[in-house]
């Protein structure tokens, strides 16, 4: 996993009290807020997997199945790619922590850089750290919902890595996804989900 795109220049978790202040406009700030409210989400995800009581340190994760069922995920047609990008052991099975990072990242207020980086990682299907032609195809397949025949989003991502593609090594370095998704902001509408 490219660490690299894990530490971007602003923390999620700091994002994320970010995001209570925004939706709670009539409450006072306060940072312990939203990680307790979404420990109450995780915990009513999997009552039987997750402890209250932490003070044994014991090891908890909750399963992707039930994360991609939550209603903020269950439309998104990356569900299951941005559970596994957040996920530290990269099959999708979320710590607390690593759920308090998605939700920091996906919530509306977070830096469109930090979205950025992960929307790469997202996009990322064959995780070696390129946007390549198969990503691509696979991002928009599933973007446009089948609207476009299998050719038709073939020609599209070709003339994508055509335009995009700086270095002229036929795929999509991180630089070169910045660039694309600067000029069309839809690539990130996805991953907007309010807590
Ligand atoms: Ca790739
Ligand atoms: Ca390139």
């Amino acid at each position: 996993m490219p660490t690299s795109l894990l530490q971007g220049p602003v923390s999620p978790r700091h994002e994320v009290a970010r995001c209570s202040e925004v939706s709670h406009p009539n409450q006072e700030p306060r940072l312990d807020h939203v990680p307790s409210r979404l420990h109450e989400r995780y915990y009513e995800l999997a009552p039987n997997l997750v402890p209250m009581d932490y003070r044994k340190n014991p090891i908890v994760t909750v399963p992707m199945q039930l994360i991609i069922n939550m209603p903020e995920l269950k439309e998104n047609p990356f569900k299951e790619r941005i559970v596994e990008s957040f996920s530290e052991d990269g099959e999708g099975n979320l710590t607390f922590n690593d759920f308090v990072d998605m939700f920091s990242v996906l919530c509306e207020t977070a830096p469109r850089e930090l979205k950025a980086s992960y929307a790469f990682k997202i996009y990322d299907f064959n995780t070696d750290n390129f946007i390549c032609k198969s990503d691509l195809e696979n991002t928009l397949s599933r973007l446009t919902k089948s609207e476009l025949d299998e050719e038709e989003v073939v020609l599209v991502c070709e003339k994508v890595i055509e335009e995009a593609d700086l270095d002229g090594d036929g795929k999509l370095n991180y630089a070169d996804f910045e660039d694309m998704i600067s000029k069309a902001p839809d690539f990130l509408s996805t991953f907007h989900i309010r807590i």
